[in-house]
C-alpha cells in the first residue's frame, strides 16, 4: 500500500471521529504554523532584509586604493574633504542626497582614528551618495566609557552646528566597511550596517544585534528619545536601543550577508564591563520617556569644539 493510500485512510478515520469544532481548531493551528513559513526568514527575528539603495552617482574618476594593511586610503580623495571633515560633492547635486552626520564615540584610540578617517572618507567619497560631516565625540574624563551617552551628545551638538542634518550614522571607530555596495544612507526604518564582521567569520551573532554601526533619521531618533544615558561601561546600551526601536517601529533593517561585511581593527580588551546592564535591560520600556534626549542636558558639560582637516572634535565631560 502506498503512503498516499495510508494517509487517506488515516484522514478518513479522523474525519469520522472529529466533530466540526475539533476540525476547525486543527485547521487554524495548521494555518498559524504554516503562514509564518511563507515570510522571509529574518522577519521572525525582528529584522527585515533589504537591498541597498542604488548609488545616485558613484565617483568614476576615483579608485579605492588599499594600503599595506588592507585599509582604503586615497590621498587624492582626502584632499577634497573640507575643513571639519565635511564633504559636499558639487558634481552630484541631486536633491535626493541626504545630509548626514557621522557620529563616532571616542576615547584613547588615536591609532584607530587615523585609520578610520582615511578609510571612511575614501569609501564615502567613492560612494558619493551623501553630503556628510564626521564628528568625533570624545569622553574627556576618566569615568567608565558611556558610548550611548556620547552618541546622544553627538546628536545634539552636531545639530547645534549644522541644522540641516536629516540622517545620522552612529559609528564605532574600530569598524570599517569592506564592500562598496553597502550604501551608507538612511532608509525607511532604522538600519543595522556592518552586521557581518570578520571577527565573527561574517556570521550574525544574534538576530537583534544593533551595535557597531547604525543609521537612523533625525525624526526617528527624536521619536524614541535617543539612547539611554545610563549604560556606564561596556555592553547592553545597543540592546536597550534595539528595544526602543522595536517598540516604536516594529523592525530594523539589514542588508544581505554578502553586502553588510565589515572588518574590525584588532585590539585588546573592551574596557570595564557594565555589571548593571541586565538590570537596566529588564525595564527598558518603562524608561523610554524619562531617560534619553529629554534628560541629556543633565548628564554632561561640553568642554570644547575643535575643527581639524578630516573631522570635527567635540569633547564632553560626563557628570556620572
Ligand atoms: C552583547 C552585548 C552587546 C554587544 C554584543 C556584541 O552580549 O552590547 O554583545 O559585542 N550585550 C550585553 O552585554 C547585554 S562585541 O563582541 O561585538 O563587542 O554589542
Amino acid at each position: 500500500m502506498s503512503i498516499w493510500t495510508n494517509l487517506r485512510i488515516i484522514l478518513r478515520k479522523w474525519n469520522d471521529r472529529l466533530n466540526f469544532i475539533e476540525k476547525f481548531i486543527i485547521f487554524a493551528l495548521l494555518v498559524a504554523f504554516l503562514f509564518p513559513l511563507t515570510l522571509p526568514n529574518s522577519y521572525h527575528f525582528g529584522y527585515i532584509e533589504i537591498h541597498p539603495p542604488k548609488l545616485l552617482c558613484p565617483h568614476k574618476q576615483f579608485n579605492l586604493y588599499r594600503n599595506a594593511n588592507g585599509y582604503f586610503n586615497n590621498s587624492e580623495q582626502l584632499a577634497t574633504v573640507d575643513y571639519g571633515g565635511r564633504y559636499h560633492n558639487k558634481h552630484c547635486d541631486s536633491n535626493r542626497k541626504q545630509r548626514v552626520a557621522i557620529i563616532v564615540p571616542f576615547r584613547n584610540r588615536t591609532e584607530h582614528l587615523t585609520i578610520f578617517l582615511q578609510h571612511m572618507h575614501s569609501f564615502l567619497i567613492k560612494q558619493n551618495q551623501i553630503d556628510y560631516q564626521i564628528f568625533i565625540i570624545e569622553q574627556a574624563d576618566d569615568k567608565p566609557f558611556n558610548r550611548a551617552n556620547l552618541l546622544n551628545i553627538g546628536f545634539q551638538e552636531s545639530l547645534g552646528l549644522e541644522h540641516e542634518i536629516d540622517c545620522f550614522i552612529f559609528h564605532d571607530v574600530d569598524i570599517l566597511p569592506l564592500n562598496i555596495e553597502q550604501t551608507y544612507s538612511c532608509t525607511k526604518l532604522p538600519k543595522h550596517l556592518c552586521s557581518y564582521l570578520d571577527k565573527f567569520r561574517f556570521v550574525l551573532i544574534y538576530p537583534t544585534l544593533f551595535g557597531g554601526v547604525i543609521t537612523i533619521s533625525k525624526e526617528q531618533f527624536r521619536h524614541v528619545n535617543g539612547y539611554s544615558n545610563l549604560y556606564s561601561g561596556w555592553g547592553g546600551e545597543d540592546d536597550d536601543f534595539y528595544q526602543r526601536i522595536k517598540h516604536n517601529f516594529g523592525l530594523i533593517e539589514r542588508y544581505p550577508q554578502n553586502v553588510a561585511r565589515c572588518t574590525m581593527i584588532k585590539h585588546g580588551h573592551e574596557g570595564q564591563s557594565n555589571v548593571e546592564r541586565q538590570k537596566l535591560l529588564a525595564n527598558v520600556l518603562d524608561r523610554i520617556s524619562t531617560d534619553g534626549l529629554s534628560t541629556l542636558n543633565t548628564t554632561y558639560v561640553r568642554k570644547s569644539i575643535e575643527f581639524y582637516p578630516l573631522y570635527t572634535k567635540i569633547q564632553a565631560i560626563l557628570n556620572e
